[in-house]
Parts: structure tokens; sequence; C-alpha cells
């Protein structure tokens, strides 16, 4: 080893390592926010963090968070980039990605300078930018998605619903077209909008207005649906999509076949999809607005359907979609305890208890392995959004991103010990065992004694590259011929 490497900033101590490979006891060392050395018996540096008893994992990556953000249908969220960051950090979350979100008439350079501008003065831990795309014109398609592409913007969230956001599957087609062209992986909300719609004012007609409707407006089918309509329009072109927000059986299994057939489908899904289902939204008055989110929470078979999902890599991603709105006018109730459910803002918060909900539930119980829990919350998300030059693993050369876990510490979740600002939780009252009590971001301790160590706006922006493919695809269907003959070229994203 480079003797200057003995000369450490840092060193974290005695800890018990996992990667998403492999577990091992060493000491990490760190210099100039990199990690420099991870060996036994390491000497000390000018810090040192005793991590006897802890597991040492990457800081998690977020993939999915709405900071700062309008949603479409025009509620500013609660969260803006401190809040939304301190509480990811007190979570174990080192790295975020939340949505630049272009409406329709807004031009997309001015878009992401504006939603860069925000974050550069409050973020406290890394973070990158998704691009949510509702308008792909030919100046957008020709000029400004190329360039933000190739600025570090390696991925577009479009919708196949909301009136406000809706693509068309022509317009699908255009970006999926133009992100297979340029490196870029699509990531879509799939609902079919027309079919939500229809449910939901033959409801209304009936006079059902509670929460509880969303969940029946939104069925499983209408899901399915689009995300069957996407899949095979990404295979017509050969393009590589990403589902978000998957929550029901049949979409889980829609995309095991389409994989199996060659399919370059990856899929994501959340907490709420394990941890709720629609009959918590069944509470009186407006209550179960607290548990609205598109799609909606299902039901148990639902919930194994995602666990079976993420321990056998159909879904690859594990994020929080936290989407957070307040219990008042701002968000969830803008005509106060009159809101019907078409009205109430989308989303549920999880940014902070995302990873202890995993590892608790997951890990704690032995459903998944350590490996699995960095792989699911870390290692995939780095490599799907093209962080994984520096982000989610522990090895030299790595941004020393790091979360010490104390797998003895128990809690019982109350809305009050988070650092969002969104005043309820929507997992009030669970009890989680396993916390990460310490947290450092480029060798920075972020979180250390249930305090926040660090200044607001010490976060970097991060230069994302291409996505890697995170599953080997097994083909088995025949190869599609149409990039060939309309042209289309394709860039092939590297794989490990
Ligand atoms: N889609 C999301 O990704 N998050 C919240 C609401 C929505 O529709
Ligand atoms: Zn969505
Ligand atoms: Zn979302």
């Amino acid at each position: 080893m480079n003797t200057s490497h003995r000369d450490f900033d840092m060193t974290v101590r005695g800890g018990r390592i996992s990667t998403s490979l492999e577990t091992f006891q060493a000491d990490i060392g760190i210099k100039d926010g990199v990690i420099v050395c991870i060996e036994k018996d390491l000497p000390p540096g000018r810090c040192n963090i005793e991590a006897a008893g802890r597991w040492v994992l990457p800081g998690g990556i977020d993939s999915h968070v709405h900071i700062e953000q309008r949603s479409g249908m025009g509620m500013m969220c609660a969260d803006d980039f401190y809040s939304g960051t301190v509480s990811a950090a007190f979570g174990g979350t080192t790295t975020v990605i939340p949505f630049a979100a272009q409406h329709r008439g807004k031009k997309i350079p001015a878009v992401i300078s504006d939603y860069a501008k925000l974050a550069r003065e409050k973020a406290v831990i890394d973070y990158g930018f998704h691009l949510i795309l509702s308008d792909p014109d030919e100046t957008a398609l020709k000029h400004d998605l190329p360039k933000a592409i190739r600025e570090g913007i390696t991925s577009l969230k479009v919708y196949m619903t909301y009136d406000q956001l809706k693509l068309s599957d022509y317009e699908l087609l255009d970006v999926m077209a133009l992100a297979g062209s340029e490196g870029a992986l699509v990531m879509i909300h799939a609902e079919n909008h027309d079919m939500v719609r229809w449910i939901a004012q033959r409801l209304l007609d009936l006079g059902h207005t509670a929460p509880k409707f969303h969940a029946v407006a939104h069925d499983p089918l209408t899901e399915s649906e689009a995300s069957h309509r996407a899949i095979v329009m990404s295979r017509l072109i050969d393009v590589s999509i990403l589902l978000v927000h998957v929550g029901g059986t049949e979409t889980v299994e829609l995309i095991r076949s389409a994989q199996r057939l060659g399919s370059k489908v990856y899929a994501e899904s959340c907490p709420q999809y394990m941890f709720l289902t629609a009959e918590d939204i069944d509470l009186p008055g407006v209550e179960g607005a607290k548990f609205c989110c598109s799609p909606p929470p299902r039901d148990v078979r639902s919930q194994e359907a995602i666990w079976a999902g993420l321990k056998d890599g159909t879904l690859c991603i594990y994020s929080s979609d936290h989407a957070p709105y307040r219990m008042d006018a701002s968000g969830k109730l803008p005509n106060g305890d009159a809101t019907i459910f078409k009205e109430m803002a989308n989303g549920v918060p999880g940014i902070e208890l995302r990873m202890p909900l995993l590892f608790s539930e997951g890990v704690m119980t032995g459903r998944i392995s350590m490996q699995e829990f960095v792989a699911l919350t870390a290692t995939n998300h780095a490599r799907m959004y093209g962080l994984s030059h520096c982000k989610g693993d522990i090895a030299v050369g790595m941004d020393a991103d790091l979360a010490l876990w104390n797998p003895d510490r128990e809690i019982t979740v109350d809305s009050s010990m988070l650092h969002d600002n969104v005043g309820y939780t929507p997992y009030q009252g669970k009890r989680i065992r396993g916390w990460p009590e310490v947290v450092m971001s480029r060798g920075r301790v972020v979180v250390q004694d249930n305090a926040l160590q660090v200044e607001r706006g010490s976060g970097q922006y991060i230069r994302r590259r291409s996505p890697e493919a995170t599953v080997p695809v097994k083909a088995v269907a025949e190869p599609t011929r149409l990039p060939g003959l309309l042209g289309l070229k394709g860039k092939a994203w590297p794989t490990q």
C-alpha cells in the first residue's frame, strides 16, 4: 500500500462492512473525501470513528424523491432541499436524485438552472437530477434533451397519466428513441389515464368521494395495462426503460415475463407497496389522504409479489418516492374536510424511513441478506443512474459515503422524530429494529449523536454518466429489426 495513504483524514474502525457482493471485517481509511484504504488494523487517522458492533454500509442512494417540486396538479411539495436532504441523511441516505420538472410551456434549460440554484443553496448531501418531461417538442428532442443528458441528467421521467403531464404513445416513442440514441434512461409512470378517469367519474357520480376511493379508481389493471404498453413500445425500438413505483402483482408478473423475453425493462418499488395496503386508506373523514399515492398501496398478496420481485431481481431498485404533502390546503386538503379523492395531492413521505423499514423488515427478519439490502438501497441505483464511478459501493477510490448501522437499536416510529416537513408519517407506531447512527458523505460526518453536523448548501451536484444494466438480458424472443430499418442509433450501456 502507498504509505502516503497512511496519512488518513479519518478512519472508520472495527466495523463489519457489507457491499452488494460480500461482507467482511476491516477498517476504512479516508482522505480528501475518498476511500483510500480498506484493511484490518489501520493506523489511526486525524479523526477516528469507532464502529465495533456496527454494520458499515454504503450510504443509501434514493433515486426517486420529490423535493421542492411542483406537482402536475400544481401543488408545491412540503420539503425544500434543506429539510428533504436532512431527512434523507438521518435515514442513512447520502445521495438523492429528485426531479427538475418541466411543466408545459416551460423551457428545459431554465427549468434545470432554476432547480439547480435551489439545490445548491440548501442541500446537505450530494444530489443529481432527473428531468420530468411534459412537452417533448422539436426543440426539446433535437437540442435541449441531448444537451441536458450530456450535462449529466441521464434519466427522463415521463407520465402516461395526469392531464397536465401525460404524453401520447407517439410522444413516448419519440422520447424512448431519443434516450436510446443519447444513452439515457426513460423512467415511466405507467397508469392508463382514461381508465382511471372513467372509473373516478363513475365513483363520483355515485357520491363516492372519500380517500379510499382513490385506490378503487386506480385499479391494479390500470397499472398493468399501461406497464404492458410501455414495455411493448420499448421492445419495438429496443430501448431500456425503468417502470417506477410498481405496486401490483400482475405488473410484477408481466415485468418478469418481459425480462425473460429479452425486454430491457427495469423496475422500482417503494416502501408503500410493501408496508401499506389499500385498507390503510379506509379511515374516517379525510384522514386516509395520508396514505394516498399513485399507484396506491394494494393488498397483502401484492406486498408478497413485491418482496419476491425484489428478491429475484425482477425489481432492482427500492426507493422512497418521497412525495411530501401536508394535511392542509397546501397539499392533501385543498378544500379542507370537504376535499374529495380527486383533489388531494398524490404521494406519501418516506425519505427517512425507506432504509430503516427495509433493514428491519428485510434484513433483521432474514427475508433478504445484507448484500441484497445494499444492492437494493445503493449499488443498483448507482449503476442504473450512472453514479457507480463514485457512489453506491465501499471500495478504494469511491466517495466515502457511509452509514454505520446499529442493529440493536429499536425505535417506535413517531412523526415527531422525523426531519421532514410533513407533520405525519404513514408508518406511525411501527416498530423498527436497526438504525443508522452515524452517516458520512464524502468523508464529512453529516449525522452523529442524533444531530446534524453540516451546513446547508454543503452537498454537491453529481454529474451522472450513462446508466449501466443491473441485470443481464436473457433474450429468448426474436430481436426487433425496426431500429435498423428506421436508422435509430442505439448507444449500448456498459455492463460490469
Ligand atoms: N408519481 C410519483 O412518482 N410520485 C408521486 C405521485 C405520482 O404520481
Ligand atoms: Zn409517478
Ligand atoms: Zn414520484
